[in-house]
Formats: C-alpha cells, sequence, structure tokens
C-alpha cells in the first residue's frame, strides 16, 4: 500500500462559489447589454477566468480589444470580490470538514487544485485553509483544466505519486484532468454530467468513512 494524497477543487466542491461568479459575469454581461442566465453559468464551472470572459463575450456576440479585455477581466474580479467579502464557515458545502478532519487525523497529505485565483482567501474565509498541505490554483499553473498540471503539481508538492492521488471535482473539465493524471477521480454533484469520474456521489453527505479508508488502502 503506497502512501495517498488527496487533492480537492474548491468552487462546487468545499464552497459553492458559483453563485457569486454568476452574479459578477451577469453584471458584466448587463454592462455590456446583454443578459447571462445561469443555465449558461454552468458552462463556466471549472474553467479560467481568462475561458470565462471568452465564452460570456461570444454569448454576447463582442469583439474586444485587448485593453478592454484586460479592464473587464479586472472589473469581474472586483465585482466577485465584493460578493465573496462576508463568505463564511455557513457557506461549506455539507459534510466537508467532517471528511477534511478524518483525513487530518490520519495523517493522509492534502491539496488543494483549483483554477482561482482567489483559493487562499476564500480557504481563509471560510476557516479551512489550516488542513491544506498545498494549495495549487491559478496562480501556479499555466495550462487550465482539463489539462492535468494544476493536480500533477499538486501531487508533486505532497510528495505523493500521480496514481496514488483521489481528486474530488464538481467539473467536467476537472474530471477529464484528473483521468488523464491517472487519479482516482471522484465526480461530486451530478453523475449524468460527470460520467467520467470513477465514483460519483452527489455531495460528501453520501461518502463514509468506510469509503475514505478503502481509498487510503487501495
Ligand atoms: P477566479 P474551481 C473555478 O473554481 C470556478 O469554478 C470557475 O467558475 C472560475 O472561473 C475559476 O475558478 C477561476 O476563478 O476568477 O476566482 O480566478 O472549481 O476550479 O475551484
Ligand atoms: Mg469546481
Amino acid at each position: 500500500m503506497n502512501r495517498k494524497g488527496f487533492i480537492f477543487d474548491l468552487d462546487g466542491v468545499i464552497v459553492d462559489t458559483a453563485k457569486y461568479h454568476f452574479l459578477a459575469w451577469k453584471k458584466l454581461a448587463n454592462q455590456l447589454g446583454y443578459e447571462f442566465t445561469k443555465e449558461q453559468n454552468e458552462l463556466f464551472k471549472g474553467v479560467s477566468r481568462k475561458r470565462c470572459l471568452e465564452i460570456l463575450l461570444d454569448i454576447g456576440n463582442i469583439e474586444a480589444t485587448k485593453e478592454q479585455f484586460d479592464t473587464w477581466m479586472v472589473e469581474k474580479n472586483i465585482d466577485y470580490l465584493e460578493y465573496i467579502e462576508n463568505l463564511d464557515e455557513s457557506e461549506i458545502l455539507p459534510d466537508v470538514p467532517k471528511v477534511l478532519q478524518f483525513l487530518k487525523e490520519n495523517n493522509i497529505p492534502i491539496a488543494l487544485g483549483s483554477a482561482s485565483k482567489n483559493a487562499q482567501p476564500i480557504l481563509e474565509k471560510v476557516k479551512l485553509l489550516h488542513y491544506f498541505d498545498t494549495i495549487v490554483d491559478g496562480n501556479s499553473v499555466k495550462k487550465a483544466k482539463p489539462n492535468p498540471e494544476v493536480f500533477l503539481l499538486a501531487a508533486k508538492q505532497l510528495g505523493v505519486k500521480s496514481k496514488d492521488c483521489v481528486v474530488f471535482e464538481d467539473a467536467v473539465a476537472g474530471i477529464e484532468a484528473a483521468n488523464s493524471a491517472k487519479m482516482i477521480s471522484i465526480g461530486i454533484g451530478d453523475k449524468k454530467v460527470l460520467h467520467e469520474a470513477q465514483f460519483n456521489f452527489t455531495d460528501f453527505t453520501e461518502i463514509s468513512t468506510d469509503f475514505i479508508i478503502e481509498l487510503i488502502n487501495r
């Protein structure tokens, strides 16, 4: 049995920040004169900020200069940071602390593997930062998910082989990244959407301690 490492995505796995990303993108779309719906926001999950803006501008059929593009990226993030200013522990998704605590008690290394450039302040706000041995986020990688760079770097920083890492993800691009890194992929959310994951759960309330032990002992 090799030493295992557990890697968690942030948005949609630890905390539901997607609704705040939505509000900020919607504000920008409205400002540019068109609507942006919750359904369209689904396309943005797990996707880098830059790629999100490209998709948003495609939806509105807007051609932007490099300068406008960069300004809108900054504006969106300022609005997003305002929306999450008062984020606290009450927004942690069910049973996440229980799983993190169990892993910690068993000395299992834990990493964050997120596309967000705001990951560290978010973990601080919800008071979960102390569980993580390393944070790999949008600031540390060049290639966005589905490229496996974020998870491969997390494995390296944990000192664990890729094949011995377990990844929890809510986005299709994230499951694809975990699978191409040859890690154990666990989909959190809709099984139909995340059908490429090795295991599927709606949320952490469905994940038993026995299952975690089984993953550790694989
Ligand atoms: P930021 P994850 C992702 O988080 C979000 O799902 C995605 O909607 C967002 O665009 C991306 O982070 C970048 O976030 O603008 O804060 O850098 O699911 O990879 O934790
Ligand atoms: Mg996510």
